[in-house]
């Protein structure tokens, strides 16, 4: 592995240095994004025709329709009489993790990885060294890789609480997500502004809290059925998607809908659709109301989601018995056999300390809670708040957390190695500005795609100058997706 590291420096993404033109002619590069952990070039190239013959492992359904699918898109052809073969197979390498692969192009194309997903992520890398369009023929570099993620959690946060993002809008996004090996979505589904997800129980919740939006957004939610085939459609793509019930805060949609939630002395129990936070919360003196409430949304959550770990909010919120309600919706999350992330402030409940902490705002003292163990989700706002813009003052955009922005480059220069108990990164788009399918599109990319390779690739790999020029190449896949991304002029595409 040191070996193919050190050659990887000359080998990847760099076809213009002398060094690489000397060795490889004109073969074409291997731009990837997330850069691998390693890989290795060799002279020459493999050409494939129209067609090829695959060899694919049954166990590895996922992988071999993402495949198909690929291939179908550029139009090759699958025949067993064609001359070059591409095989999927599962093999017993430990080394590999559950999402690592390795993927050689030599006479003929091989992926191999311990799981379905991992071999889903050496198809991803296949596509993107493979062009975005149909053409007579292909070339592909002859490349040794070997590769495997830095962090397991590797996530976008969407707000679609403020503004409504359509099923459709969110299958795209996971395609999208995909394409870059990221592997958690976690939906932001219920904040002062809206409550989106149905729960059968308590259906005012969607009937008067999907109605409301935030001024300029768009309503709606989904019914337990579409998050089904959302989750579904997740999974079969190496995406989990992680729920969040924001909770004890934000709630204003809930207490709208059942204003015995709130305290008795509460008198704006209006649908709300302004932008200020912090002002609404479950009346925690009603034990006896409020416990039950969260208990009986969190099973028809957790019936919906099958992710491990489940988000139920706990930011922005003072109350004398705030920690108390961290601690206490934790336990529950618990007992029914999950995990729950609450957000950094929830560091002051006392908590299990497998309890994923969100870091947002770098401004509570968590070192007591890392030194107890929590892991925690890296979302340091002033790199990961890409509801801020990619430059100072770009129009609908916050700067509440960095007036300059989060440019581009800003993102890439994160370093999560100091953070000592990081299970991952996770960038956020909160929708209080965002409101329609091209503004998010806009604020995600390419943005998302540095921020995957943060999570995915090793430091040593790692440098913005390579970013650039990879991502430039794969500009041509952004384009064949449809991606209506920011014309960032950082990668010259302004
Ligand atoms: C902070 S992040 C919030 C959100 C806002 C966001 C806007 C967090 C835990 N709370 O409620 O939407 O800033 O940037």
């Amino acid at each position: 592995a040191l070996l193919f590291g050190l050659l990887t420096v000359a080998s990847i993404g760099c076809s213009e240095s002398p060094a690489a033109a000397a060795s490889v002619a004109s073969a074409p590069a291997a731009h990837l994004v997330p850069v691998p952990q390693s890989a290795k070039t060799h002279p020459g190239e493999l050409g494939l025709s129209a067609a090829v013959k695959l060899d694919v492992d049954a166990a590895a359904p996922n992988a071999r329709r993402t495949l198909e699918e690929a291939l179908a898109g550029l139009g090759i052809a699958i025949d067993d009489a064609a001359a070059t073969r591409i095989r999927l197979q599962l093999t017993d390498d430990a080394a590999l993790g559950e999402e690592g692969y390795r993927l050689v192009v030599a006479d003929d194309v091989q992926l191999s990885a311990r799981t379905d997903v991992g071999l889903l992520h050496a198809v991803q890398s296949l596509r993107q060294l493979l062009p975005a369009q149909a053409q007579q023929a292909y070339r592909l570099p002859r490349v040794e890789i070997v590769d495997a993620p830095a962090y397991r959690w590797r996530g976008l946060s969407l707000d679609v609480a403020r503004s409504f993002l359509s099923v459709e809008y969110l299958e795209k996004t996971i395609d999208r997500m995909a394409f870059f090996k990221l592997n958690r979505l976690h939906l932001h589904l219920t904040d002062d502004q809206g409550w989106r997800i149905e729960i059968k129980r308590y259906p005012k919740l969607v009937e008067i809290g999907g109605a409301s939006a935030v001024e300029g957004g768009r309503s709606g939610w989904y019914t337990q059925e579409q998050l089904k085939h959302l989750v579904a459609y997740a999974q079969a793509r190496g995406i989990t998607i992680v729920p969040e019930i924001d909770l004890p805060g934000h709630v204003q949609a809930a207490l709208a809908s059942y204003n015995e939630l709130a305290c008795d002395d509460v008198e704006n129990l209006s649908p709300y659709s302004g932008l200020e936070v912090g002002f609404s919360v479950l009346c925690l003196d009603k034990p006896d109301v409020v416990y039950p409430f969260v208990r009986h949304v969190l099973e028809e959550v957790l019936a919906i989601f099958p992710s491990q770990e489940i988000h139920v909010g706990g930011d922005e919120i003072k109350h004398p018995l705030y920690a108390d309600f961290v601690a206490r919706a934790a336990a529950m999350v618990d007992e029914m056999g999950r995990t729950a992330i609450v957000w950094e402030e929830g560091s002051v409940a006392d908590t299990k300390p497998d309890v994923l902490l969100q870091l947002w705002n770098d401004s509570y003292d968590i070192a007591a809670a890392v030194e107890k163990g929590h892991p925690l989700i890296l979302s340091p706002c002033s790199y990961f708040y890409i509801d801020h813009g990619n430059y100072a003052g770009q129009p609908q955009t916050y700067d509440w957390c960095r007036k300059e922005g989060v440019p581009l480059a800003r993102l890439y220069s994160f370093d999560p190695a100091p953070f000592r108990t990081a299970v991952g990164i996770e960038a956020a788009l909160w929708t209080e500005l965002v409101h329609t399918d091209e503004a998010a599109d806009n604020r995600l990319w390419p943005r998302l795609a540095a921020s995957a390779e943060l999570a995915w690739s090793p430091a040593g790999q790692r440098s913005y100058e390579g970013f650039r020029q990879r991502m430039g190449a794969l500009r041509t896949h952004l384009d064949a997706m449809g991606i209506r991304y920011h014309p960032e002029p950082d990668l010259g595409w302004a």
